[in-house]
This record gives structure tokens, sequence and C-alpha cells, in this order.
């Protein structure tokens, strides 16, 4: 039986794939990949790093850079990026995600976060939820980010859970992969078709409540 939940944040607790997405598009504009929504789609979940390769590589030029200008690249992204979540509230929680992390507490569940982002401690202190929470992975002591189930399994042992009793919750392809190869039941938020391989699908975050995972994992 369940006693945990792992989250995700970016796209599950917090509306800020947005925001990933908008500084990665003035990435994009900057090497010369044309962004598109699939391109968009497939960086959810993946490192920074990782997602500036893949920008690099969608285009023409992806032997243009040298490493020192990659990181540049991706110091800028960043810098945007915490510009654009600086004014981040409450108000920024997803809906209905508040509410469930509170009664998860409340029936006893203990509750992590799996997040690939460098800046998911200081966006949990801007919505207020940081004390829910029993520990953050951090993404920076992983060797391998998602779709690797490395951050799933760390999530599982900051809850003391065997992988079998925790749910992962995930917004991206990439992150449903690492929830299943941890072991975990894999909730999705999101499109069913993009996000196939999950136990669980949701629609959107309003209708993740404790009674309909139950409904669902009959
Ligand atoms: P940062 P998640 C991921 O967070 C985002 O989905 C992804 O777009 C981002 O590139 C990655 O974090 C790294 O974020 O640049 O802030 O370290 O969805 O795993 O919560
Ligand atoms: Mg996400």
């Amino acid at each position: 039986d369940i006693k945990g939940f792992a989250f995700d944040l970016d796209g599950v607790i917090a509306d800020t794939a947005r925001f990933h997405g908008e500084a990665w598009h003035q990435t994009a504009d900057e090497v010369g990949t044309t962004w598109t929504p699939e391109l968009a789609e497939g960086l959810k979940g993946i490192s920074r790093m990782a997602s500036l390769q893949m920008i690099l590589d969608a285009g023409d030029h992806a032997n243009d850079f040298s490493q020192a200008d990659k990181e540049a690249l991706a110091e800028k992204k960043n810098h945007n990026y915490q510009q654009l979540i600086s004014t981040l509230t409450e108000d920024d929680i997803l809906p209905g995600m508040k509410d469930f992390i509170q009664s998860a507490k409340a029936a006893g569940y203990t509750m992590s976060v799996a997040s690939a982002s460098k800046n998911a401690p200081m966006i949990l202190d801007h919505l207020g939820l940081t004390e829910y929470f029993v520990g953050i992975v951090d993404p920076a002591t992983l060797t391998k980010g998602k779709p690797d189930p490395e951050i799933f399994v760390r999530a599982a042992e900051v809850l003391h859970l065997d992988p079998e009793n925790v749910i992962g919750l995930e917004d991206s392809a990439a992150g449903i992969a690492s929830i299943n190869g941890a072991g975990e039941t894999s909730l999705a938020i999101g499109n069913a078709d993009v996000l196939s391989g999950a136990d669980l699908n949701f629609e959107s975050t309003s209708e993740v409540t404790l009674a309909n995972i139950e409904a669902k994992m009959q």
C-alpha cells in the first residue's frame, strides 16, 4: 500500500514550466534554433545542461559552441529564469495542489521532492510549502538526470520507504520513465497521449485528490 509521495516540482506543484519555456525560447532564438511545441514538451524535466544540448542539437549550429559558450548560455538562461520566478507567491501553486499536499500530510503520508531544478528549494520557499516535505533530492548530487531512475530512487530513500510504497507525480515523459524505472507507481498530470507510460493519468492538478487516486488504483 501507498505510504508516501515523491513530487516533481515544475509543472506539478508550481506553474513554472511556462517560465522555463519562456527562458529557453530566448536561448533558442539566440542560437538560431526554431522553437516548436514539440521541443518545449521534450525539454520538461530535463536538466539545465542537457536541455541546452537538446536546443543546440535541434538547430543547425550544434558544433559552433565551445564548452565555455555553453556554460555562458546556460548561465544566462538561468538568470532570465530567476528573474521570471522572483515574484512567485502562494498564488502560483497549481490548482488543488496545496489542498492535496495538506490533506496527504493530515492523512499521514510522507512527502519528498524529486525535481531536476537547482532552483527548487527557493521556489518551495516562495510558495510557502517547504515545511510539508521531509526532504528534497539535491539534483547536484545525481550522476544521471531524468529519465534515469536515480532521482526517484533517491526520493524514496529520503522518505525511508520502499519504492513500491511510493507514488511519484510528474508532468513530463522523462519523469514518468524515471518513476517507472525506480519501481514506484507513476501518476501523470497532463496529456495522456504524451504521458501514456504512466500507471495513473490525470488531466490536470485540480483532479489530483486522495479519493481520485484511490479510485484509479482499484
Ligand atoms: P534548473 P522538474 C526541471 O524541473 C524542469 O522541468 C526543466 O525544464 C529544467 O530544465 C530542470 O528542472 C532544471 O532546472 O535550470 O532550475 O536547475 O520538472 O524536474 O521539477
Ligand atoms: Mg516537471
